[in-house]
């Protein structure tokens, strides 16, 4: 079997009839056999192995810290603290969103010098031969450390009694408001004029994304020439080299990043950590090879971690449950710092929180980031937008409790109308296409809900053990990061192109270089399908160069569901680029005019002449020979495009489920669960339904399993998979997806992201189900997770 075969479908995907196609990944063998190199994995001959020392304590002043000890180990090369570092560093830690001008932003280096401010702040780092004996010397390291009160709660924390970064003189870090400037005031009217209004405060509890593979590090010096290799279980190469090449000093043309085989991320890899600085630094420092690599509870803290947030939201609607107003205060918790984009994720959110709904101008939003005694918070699949849709989702839900209808009634009741697309928003931005109706239809059939509601109606009767939910979501994504003036106005402070170069190598095998850098989605299959289709071969003969900034030195990166709408599409375009050129080479050696050629299937053919053809292996040798081009032509087939989209892309979609709960226990069920997400045009729709499975797993796992917690000094109670529940195959439901494919008008493929779509409709869904099942025991809501022991003791409360 070749790769193009899919199993399933007997589809053999040749020619121009690529895209669409469920072709296997070209990633799985290597993968699935070991074959693929991990950071760690990695044979690095005369390396060091890093260990880094953690504080124990969540808020606590650094005095003395006697080495000598460890210094002593056999085996030990080097031990560092903060202080001994502190002039390694050419700038503290970068932070690419500073929301507002004014935001606070404490100096973050990569040891603490004076203070540490979560469980799990580095304070020392130890250099030896390998990584057991480095870990021993940690525990040689003696530190002097006057333990302060911890700061947990993050409205005590605005409260500033206790002051985490003394040098800011408060824990708030910034407030951001959008208001409609000519609209101001509408917001109040409609609070204070209409018929309906819900008012909900959500948490999004702290989660930590949990990686299958925890980060790793490997920095090599070159042997001459002062340049270095980092390698990283990144997903950032790109914005890594340049970060690394700032906060060290180092001239970037010196700094070469390289991903081996990425094992997930989840947002939590589009970072810079102070270990891979401090592999770089140290690696300079001592001339050797320094790696590090993370454990899984290590990987628990010093990763950062993702949502927690505080949502209080205001929803009013009239008589007829059109919306009329929306309020959203909003709590971030940064942690002990400001990581890579974290003050931008309760932002972000800002403009999804109308959901799929037509909602007027009367929209008054403000966030505050906050400081507190935990571990940094950042982006995490979906960043700002499952939570953004948490809230309007589950406060749709109340509202449509409240008048007394059916929820996906009062939904359909606000959808904006096909017609209306593209449509402004009430934040002013254009969504590109929609059509919700058609998505919730193609939901409402899967999971059968009208004979749902019915069998509800029988089974949830008074004194019934298990009680039958249905939760219905809807939603927005606004994704493909994305034009760079839109991001420039929201003081973000990279640009949102990509690049791709595409070339046609003398024997026809194309090559796509890709500034992507993907870690499980899938660009090697799907970048290859696309210049397949384009070119009319084989996608195995097309190769996708990636993730190592000396063969792809351009590119933003893989984050944001930004890969295919823009670095997909940017590959199509290169594709163009090159037929283009092609085009003008076999026109000159059939002796025809360009505009009269066609190309299909790998062939050039004059319009009308049907003995007049070239394949493109000869024009690639033409092109690669160039014994006779057309004048003024350079040689060879290779073209480059770098690719600003003019808009964001809008996946959309709804989710729909059914839960048992068994009011005994508490335990929730998920009976059926159905996904309809349009990302318009799918380029490989297996692993379309793989992404979407993967995110929905991650959001039911938000609604009913995961949760950071910390006690109230600070430390983190779930560090092992132990504690954090990371949800396992067999506690999963069957995922159905449907389909629904709505264009964008923005891109030349049609294209949009789905990375993240599945988490972003989950979590409110199952949340729906769960108070669906036990609203008529007269429960109005539970915070997520749902466990067992809060939905019985709901049950409980909602009784006495
Ligand atoms: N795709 C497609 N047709 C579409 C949309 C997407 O065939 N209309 C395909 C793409 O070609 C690509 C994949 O789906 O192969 C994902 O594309 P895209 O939506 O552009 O998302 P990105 O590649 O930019 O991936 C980022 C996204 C994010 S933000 C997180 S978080 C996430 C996710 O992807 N982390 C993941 N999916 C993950 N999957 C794995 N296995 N591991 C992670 O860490």
């Amino acid at each position: 079997m070749t790769i193009t075969e899919d199993p399933a479908t007997g589809n053999n995907a040749l020619g121009n009839n690529v895209l669409g196609t469920r072709l296997l990944r070209k990633e799985d063998p290597a993968l699935l056999t070991g074959e693929a190199v991990f950071a760690n994995d990695m044979k690095v001959p005369g390396a060091l192995y890093m260990a880094v020392l953690r504080s124990p304590y969540a808020h606590a002043t650094i005095g003395s810290i006697d080495t000598s000890a460890a210094l002593a180990l056999d085996g030990v090369h080097a031990v560092y603290t903060g202080a001994d570092l502190r002039d390694t560093w050419a700038s503290p830690m970068p932070c690419a969103w500073p929301v507002t001008d004014d935001m606070k932003n404490p100096a973050h280096y990569p040891l603490a010098v004076d203070k540490a401010v979560y469980v799990g702040d580095g304070v020392a780092c130890v250099l030896a031969e390998t990584d057991a004996i480095a870990h021993d010397a940690l525990e040689l390291i003696d530190v002097e450390y006057e333990p302060l009160e911890a700061i947990t709660d993050l409205e005590d924390a605005l409260s500033d009694r206790v002051v985490i970064h003394d040098e800011l003189g408060t824990n708030a870090s910034y407030t951001w408001p959008l208001v409609i400037e000519e609209n101001e005031g509408d917001c109040e009217a409609a609070m204070q004029n209409s018929a309906y209004v819900v008012k909900e405060r959500y948490v999004q509890q702290r989660l930590i994304p949990m990686a299958m593979e925890p980060r790793a590090v490997v920095a090599q010096p070159e042997p001459f020439g002062g340049n270095m290799t980092l390698y990283s279980s990144t997903q950032v190469p790109h914005i890594l080299k340049v970060m690394t090449a700032l906060t060290l000093g180092i001239p970037e043309q010196q700094m070469r990043v390289v991903c081996p085989a990425v094992g997930g991320g989840f947002g939590s890899k589009l970072n810079v950590y102070a270990e891979e600085l401090l592999c770089v630094g140290l690696a300079r420092k001592v001339g050797k090879p320094v790696r590090w690599n993370e454990e899984r509870s290590e990987n628990a803290q010093a990763t950062i971690h993702g949502r927690a947030q505080i949502q209080d939201i205001e929803l009013a609607a009239d008589e007829n449950g059109k919306l009329t107003g929306l309020r959203v205060r909003l709590i971030g918790d940064m942690g002990g710092y400001l990581q890579l984009v974290a003050p931008g994720v309760p932002l972000l959110g800002a403009f999804l929180y109308a959901g799929v709904y037509e909602l007027p101008k009367a929209f008054d939003f403000s966030c505050t980031s906050v400081f507190t005694n935990m571990t940094p918070t950042d982006a995490y699949r979906g960043a700002g937008r499952p939570e953004a849709t948490y809230a309007i989702e589950h406060a749709m839900d109340a509202l449509a409790r409240k008048m007394g209808i059916d929820p996906l009634e009062l939904r359909r009741r606000n959808f904006i109308p096909t017609v209306k697309y593209p449509y402004e928003a009430y934040t002013g931005l254009v969504y590109d296409s929609g059509d919700h109706d058609k998505a919730a239809t193609v939901a409402e059939g899967l999971l059968d809900y009208a004979g749902l509601r019915a069998r509800q109606a029988e089974q949830n009767v008074p004194g019934a053990r298990k009680r039958l939910g249905i939760g219905v979501s809807t939603y927005f994504e606004m994704c493909g990061l994305a034009p760079s003036r839109v991001l420039a106005s929201l003081n973000y402070s990279a640009g949102g192109w990509e690049s791709a170069t595409v070339r046609v190598l003398p024997t026809s095998k194309i090559q796509v270089v890709t500034g992507t850098s993907p870690h499980g989605q899938g660009h090697e299959t799907s970048w290859s399908m696309i210049a397949a289709e384009k070119f009319g071969v084989d996608p195995a003969d097309v190769d996708v160069l990636h993730s190592d900034t000396a063969i792809a030195p351009l590119g933003l990166d893989t984050y944001g569901s930004r890969s295919l709408p823009v670095g997909g599409v940017a590959v199509g375009m290169a594709c163009d680029k090159v037929i283009d050129k092609a085009k003008q080479i076999a026109a000159h050696q059939m002796e025809a005019n360009p505009d009269d050629l066609e190309f299909s299937g790998g062939v050039f053919r004059v319009a009308g002449q049907p003995d007049k053809e070239m394949p493109l292996a000869a024009v690639a040798f033409e092109a690669f020979t160039a014994h006779d081009l057309p004048d003024g032509l350079e040689p060879n087939l290779e073209e480059q495009v770098t690719y600003d989209p003019p808009n964001f892309s809008w996946p959309f979609g709804t989710h729909m489920c059914a839960v048992e709960i068994d009011t005994e226990t508490g335990r929730t069920e998920v009976l059926q669960y159905v996904a309809v997400d349009d990302c318009g045009v799918q380029v490989n729709p297996l692993i379309v339904e793989g992404q979407v499975h993967g995110g929905v797993v991650q959001g039911l796992a938000q609604a009913l399993w995961e949760e950071a917690r910390y006690d109230d000094d600070g430390n983190l109670q779930s560090s092992t998979l132990a504690e954090y529940l990371v949800p396992a195959a067999s506690d999963v439901p069957n995922i159905t997806t449907g389909e629904s494919v709505t264009p964008s008008p923005t891109n030349p493929l049609g294209v949009k992201g789905v990375g993240e779509a599945g988490t972003i409709g989950a979590a409110p869904c199952v949340m729906n189900a769960v108070v669906d099942a036990l609203s008529g025991l007269g429960v109005t809501d539970i915070q997520m997770p749902a466990t067992p022991l809060k939905v019985w003791q709901a049950i409980e409360d909602a009784r006495s």
